[in-house]
């Protein structure tokens, strides 16, 4: 990873090599945490976080899922995360703030161990790789299980729920693929490791619904509503596995893979088809400020001058 200047941890802006926490994190030992994942794009108005509120919105679900209360508000938030683009002065990054129970006593119950807040900044490139984005990845169906809604909460971007992310990953990886795709307990398609999928069948769309073990992805949300804005049908229901296979496209997305085709999954081809790259062309616009549906979703981290101010 690219490092930075600086690490905002609990309000102060703290350098690179010097942000640290105790081996003694609740956090650490019990993956007690939630996290998010976002972008900032480089936009002819200046950096802009895209939907960064949404993303601050869903940082405080995913602690309320697991019994946290985040010690800073959406606002305070995202002010931070605001301060850090300027000081770290890149003009496009990848954003993690995080929360977690710190330091206090050990022991699986929480108790009253304090909320730890941080937020990195750094440059990330394309997550399956910039061929992925053109050519499109292998995936492979994982024999791990998504996590169910009975066993963590998938609503919630909880730290510990990456385990279950991390077999299955490195089990397609070991195994020669390029990402995984996670089933639920019932057999339906869930979500990627990284990522929620959606399968294009004689142009029309379909994607898991949230009921099926996904986490409720922002990049979803943009892909359904820029889809629909371009007459696509797009449906959330449940996807087997033999869609698949029969699919005439099939894609994934997600903050850091954008919008990535899958070219074969379980090495049943299928290619990298037209809607595909329209959608993934219609999303690298909206979120870097050219298309009239970015207008709602851009934050930016410094407001472009009020003309005549
Ligand atoms: N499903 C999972 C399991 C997931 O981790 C992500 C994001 C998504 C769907 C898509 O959510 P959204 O970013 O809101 O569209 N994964 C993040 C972290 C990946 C990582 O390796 O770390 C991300 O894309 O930032």
């Amino acid at each position: 990873m690219r490092e930075t200047e600086k690490i905002w941890m609990d309000g102060e802006l703290v350098d690179w090599a010097d942000a640290k926490i105790h081996v003694g994190t609740h956090g650490l030992h019990y993956g007690s945490g939630v996290f998010e994942g976002i972008r900032c794009y480089e936009t002819a108005g200046g950096p802009a976080v895209f939907r960064l509120t949404d993303h601050l919105q869903r940082l405080h679900n995913s602690a309320r899922l697991l019994y946290m209360e985040l010690p800073y508000s959406i606002d305070e938030l995202r002010d931070a995360c605001y301060e850090l683009i300027g000081v770290n002065g890149l003009p496009e990054c990848y954003l993690r703030p995080m929360a977690f129970y710190g330091y206090g006593e050990l022991g699986v119950a929480a108790g009253d161990n304090p909320i730890e807040t941080v937020i990195m900044s750094w440059p990330w490139g394309a997550y399956l790789g910039e061929e992925g984005l053109k050519a499109g990845i292998r995936a492979k169906i994982s024999t791990w299980q998504r996590i169910g809604p009975n066993v963590i909460p998938h609503v919630s971007k909880a730290t510990g729920i990456y385990l279950n992310s991390m077999l299955a990953v490195t089990e397609a990886n070991r195994a020669g693929y390029d990402e995984a795709i996670l089933l639920t307990a019932e057999g339906y398609v869930a979500d990627g490791s990284g990522e929620n999928i959606f399968v294009v069948k004689d142009g029309k769309l379909s994607t898991p619904e949230l009921s099926n073990s996904i986490l409720p992805g922002i990049t979803r949300d943009t892909v359904i509503q820029i889809a629909r804005g371009l007459g696509y049908e797009v449906a959330e229901t449940q996807v087997i596995r033999s869609d698949l296979y029969l699919a005439d496209e099939v894609f994934m997305c997600g903050t850091a893979a954008e919008v990535t085709p899958l070219r074969s999954v379980d090495d049943v081809e299928i290619g990298v088809g037209p809607v595909t790259l329209e959608l993934q062309q219609a999303y690298l616009d909206t979120v870097r400020g050219r298309r009239a549906q970015s207008s709602g979703w851009l934050e930016y981290a410094e407001r472009a001058p009020v003309p005549g101010s």
